[in-house]
């Protein structure tokens, strides 16, 4: 069951970040309990004396929706110490039918990857070297399913030496000379003495025991005997070698669980392998991909409440799969793949709406979750006094307040009362700010609702100065920033751009890039469609 997370906004406000906790409560309530309340960026201060007053945390913050590795169905292939042998390793590719393992460090980190194409090389490598480089006796044992015969063979580690095949030769001088020898021979008594009195490095018998005279032959040869004929001995001798020695450790490309499947996308292009080993944050070997994984991410699922537009919400958003919407505000630019379940009302607040959905799916929400709905349609509405305020946001806003047993007015009180002006004026303008694109001109425009809108607008040429900075590096046509006062039942305005877009959009005489609008307390209602009218 993958996640499905919903989310208000950047630069969230009360309306966002509750619509978010509200609406998973909601689906949550009715059994889906794949959904997760997000955000895109911290609570403001309002925000966390409310949460605070009911008992809520923040929603988890997200960053992103891009697909990334973790969303991939990579396979989980078993990850091999470098000292396990090469026949084992090869007889866990064939079982499982995968082409290419990764080698783990003894921390779980990757040392290597072994794919069919090493061990084949190996292999082929074999035809004109048959020197078996130092490896531990017990591998050996292993592969040649062999046990020691002697005391020597006890005290040995590791064995090294030349593979030979002892066939019964009429000249000693054919024979081999090289006490740096692994011996493999069947029932021949001549050959054995020989090989003992030389001290070869390793006596393999093939299908035969030692007979008590040649037992008791003095020797430093490590003596072992095999179930297997000695062709096959010859054989699977090798395979005993670990595949640390023959897997590739150098240039190997991997992928973490948090990178993009389109950066990965390019980098397989780059890096042509049969397969690609799978890191987390700890960089332990969690799975192996290959080129065909990246074909069907599983997308991201998102539910946007409180917004619409791709320029307001989660980056990646493109790559994700929208499930719903529930909004307020006008529809913009957003396209589906699907048809979505989309709910969008012209009311004062997100919240309304999902009082709403409570009540025709028969449910109450908690009088803590009532409480905190109440109080983001009181703010979102501004206590009421917003031209998007509607009779509806009224009535939910009165109807959850029942339900929590808390006065509307001390609700107000506590979000209002929350002081802004004691911010530096980068938090003040970046708290609430959105981006629009109105006919081809980006504008910003940016919202304090505050009680004390004299205190801030003596902070004029500190916040201009900044308005411009911002102006310039996001390349914008115009900025606003709306100082909305609750209690003069409008708003201020301090702008960057044309004086003559101002003049005409709203009918005031701006004096030194500010005005007063009275009445306007809502940003999409009464800013932004002006703006569109004269540039639309
Ligand atoms: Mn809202």
């Amino acid at each position: 069951m993958d996640t499905i997370y919903v989310t208000g906004h950047r630069n969230p406000d009360t309306d966002s970040i509750v619509a978010a906790i509200a609406y998973t409560a909601l689906r949550n309530a009715c059994g889906d309990r794949e959904y997760e309340a997000a955000c895109l960026g911290d609570p403001s201060d309002e925000t966390k004396s409310v949460l605070d007053k009911f008992g809520f945390q923040a929603p988890k913050r997200i960053y992103n929706v891009f697909n990334q590795i973790r969303d991939l169905d990579f396979i989980k292939p078993p990850v091999l110490s470098t000292a396990i042998t090469v026949g084992h390793a090869w007889d866990i590719m064939q079982e499982k039918n995968i082409g290419t393992l990764p080698v783990a460090n003894e921390d779980g980190t990757l040392y290597g990857i072994l794919s069919r194409d090493h061990v084949a090389a190996y292999h082929m490598s074999l035809i004109t070297e048959s020197y078996l480089q130092e490896v531990p006796l017990f591998n050996v044992l292993s592969v040649l399913e062999g046990t020691i015969l002697n005391e020597a063979g006890e005290t040995t580690d590791t064995i090294s030496g030349n593979v030979v095949i002892a066939l019964p030769q009429s000249q000693d001088t054919l024979l081999w000379q090289d006490p740096d020898s692994i011996v493999i021979c069947g029932h021949q008594p001549y050959m054995i003495r020989r090989a003992l009195e030389m001290n070869v490095k390793c006596l393999v018998l093939c299908e035969t025991e030692l007979t008590e005279e040649l037992r008791r032959l003095p020797t430093k040869t490590c003596i072992i005997t095999t179930p297997f004929d000695a062709y096959r001995a010859s054989r699977l001798i090798f395979q005993s070698t670990p595949i640390g020695r023959i897997c590739r450790t150098q240039e190997i490309t991997s992928f973490h669980l948090d990178d993009r499947v389109e950066y990965a996308k390019e980098e397989s292009l780059k890096h042509r392998e049969s397969g690609y080993p799978i890191l987390d944050e700890n960089e332990q070997i969690v799975g192996m991909m290959n080129r065909y994984h990246l074909l069907r991410p599983r997308h991201k699922q998102v539910v946007l409440v409180d917004h619409n537009e791709a320029s307001q919400s989660v980056p990646g958003l493109e790559e994700a799969r929208i499930v719903a919407i529930i909004d307020h505000h006008r529809i913009a630019d957003i396209e589906t793949t699907n048809p979505i379940y989309l709910r969008n009302e012209p009311v004062g607040s997100t919240n309304t709406i999902i009082a709403d959905m409570f009540r025709e799916r028969g449910l109450i929400p908690s009088p803590k979750l009532a409480g905190l709905m109440a109080a983001a349609i009181v703010s979102d509405t501004v206590m009421f006094k917003s031209p998007t305020c509607t009779d509806r946001d009224i009535k939910a806003a009165q109807r959850m307040a029942r339900i929590a047993n808390i006065s509307l007015d001390s609700l107000g009180k506590l979000i209002f009362s929350t002081s802004i002006s004691k911010k530096s004026a980068k938090e003040m303008l970046t708290r609430d700010y959105k981006e629009f694109h109105i006919a081809g001109h980006p504008v910003a425009v940016s919202q304090v609702t505050c009680m004390d809108s004299a205190v801030i607008l003596e902070r004029k040429d500190e916040l201009m100065e900044l308005m411009k900075e911002l102006k310039k590096e996001k390349k914008l046509t115009m900025i606003i920033f709306m100082i909305t006062d609750v209690l003069l039942e409008g708003s201020h305005i301090l702008y960057m751009g044309n004086d003559d877009v101002i003049q005409q959009a709203f009918s005031v005489a701006p004096k030194e890039n500010t005005a007063f609008l009275p009445h306007v307390m809502s940003r999409k209602k009464q800013i932004i469609p002006m703006l569109t009218a004269i540039w639309g």
